[in-house]
């Protein structure tokens, strides 16, 4: 099968006759679609997989877009505009999610089901069509929407290729990120046939307080998830994993952990990422003061890792990553809290 069939066929969907026909007609071996048509196809050809249904503008410009699905399950997909002209699309990989992340809304709705490669590709090529004049080109893509992709690995790696394909949206597999709460043999896969990529949320930096926060730590602990990045990214050239550190207040933002962290992220080229914890209705958890993160920070920073700070975007709209989901449904239940972090949380 020439490479653009490939491409074509695992965009494939119901409703998608138009580059069925396109297929057979353009995809001649060894020749690429041709431009008008290709122009022809993203100004007319229709997804069927997605039907929108709305879209919910937060006051900072992010856009949280509601989609159904063949099966009226409804998923979400929020768009974050940057200035400088990097705008970037959070795609989800599950229909809710089975990783029970203690902060995270999504994870508290349970997996109904995965998503198809057509059905998160066509999340990105949905936000490109509806956003590209208001807001500029879309520029990135991050899998940090509702679900854990690896838990979908295969349709995630095939989404992924796709999303960098030459012959497909063709971004940059640098500007493609897939991020994990730390499934440790699915991420070993993805390191060795995916060029995208990866960002591992570690958000503690105990086996105490990351048992409690992300269960899966249970299952996969620190020392074997980093050990395994450290052996997987020997082979890696260029290639830095990004590590998500949300900061908790009283629960995982101490000076200590900061230098714990700098032990755990020994002998890994990455960047690490600090996150201002969005407070959700539902949660337990209390943000870091700005101060704090700060001083966090720079120890990080004095240290030598590189270091960014982020702050969470779309609050009002409940449209920031890891809190997607329908307010009211039912809920997963929580975890007890540890004794010791009992007066950090109301
Ligand atoms: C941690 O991990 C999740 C999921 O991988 C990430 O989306 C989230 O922002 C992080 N949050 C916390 C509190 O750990
Ligand atoms: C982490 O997991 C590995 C593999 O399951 C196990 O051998 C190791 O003892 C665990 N480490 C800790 C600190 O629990
Ligand atoms: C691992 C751990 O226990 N972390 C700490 C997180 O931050 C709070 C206070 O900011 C500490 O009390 C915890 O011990
Ligand atoms: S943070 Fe990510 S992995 Fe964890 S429950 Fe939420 S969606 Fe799932």
């Amino acid at each position: 099968m020439s490479v653009c069939t490939c491409f074509l066929l695992s965009l494939l969907s119901p409703g998608l006759e138009l580059l069925i026909i396109g297929t057979s007609i353009f995809c001649q071996p060894y020749v690429g679609l041709n431009k008008d048509f290709k122009s022809m196809l993203s100004e007319h050809a229709e997804f069927k997989a997605l039907t929108l249904k709305d879209i919910i503008k937060a006051s900072d410009g992010t856009r949280k877009i509601l989609f159904t699905l063949d099966d009226g399950l409804v998923i979400e997909t929020v768009i974050i505009p940057c200035d400088r002209g990097r705008n970037t699309v959070c795609v989800s990989s599950q229909v809710g999610c089975a990783m029970n992340c203690q902060f995270c809304y999504t994870g508290r709705m349970g997996l109904t089901r995965h998503l198809t490669a057509a059905e998160i590709v066509e999340q990105a090529v949905y936000a490109r069509r509806l956003f590209s004049s208001e807001v500029g080109s879309i520029s990135n893509v991050v899998f940090m929407g509702m679900g854990e992709p690896f838990h979908n690995i295969e349709s995630v790696i095939q989404a992924a290729d796709i999303m960098v394909h030459d012959q497909g949206l063709h971004f940059s597999p640098r500007k493609v990120t897939v991020s994990t709460s730390g499934l440790v043999p699915q991420l070993k896969r993805f390191l060795r046939e995916s060029n995208c990529a990866l960002a591992v949320s570690l958000n503690a930096t105990t086996d105490e307080v990351r048992n409690w926060v992300m269960p899966i730590n249970r299952k996969y602990n620190l020392s074997l998830l980093l050990q395994t990045l450290r052996e997987e990214l020997r082979s890696k050239h260029n290639y830095k994993v990004l590590f998500e550190y949300v900061m908790l207040a009283g629960v995982n933002d101490s000076l200590e952990d900061a230098r714990r962290l700098i032990d755990l992220v020994q002998g890994i080229p990455c960047k690490v990422n600090l996150i201002s914890f969005n407070p959700h209705c539902g949660s337990q958890f209390k943000p870091t003061s700005e101060e704090k993160i700060i001083e966090f920070r720079n120890i990080l920073a004095e240290a030598g890792c590189i270091v960014f700070l982020r702050p969470s975007r779309g609050d009002d709209q409940m449209a920031a990553c890891g809190q997607l989901g329908k307010p009211g449904q039912v809920q997963a239940p929580l975890l007890r809290v540890p004794a010791k972090f009992q007066s950090a949380l109301t």
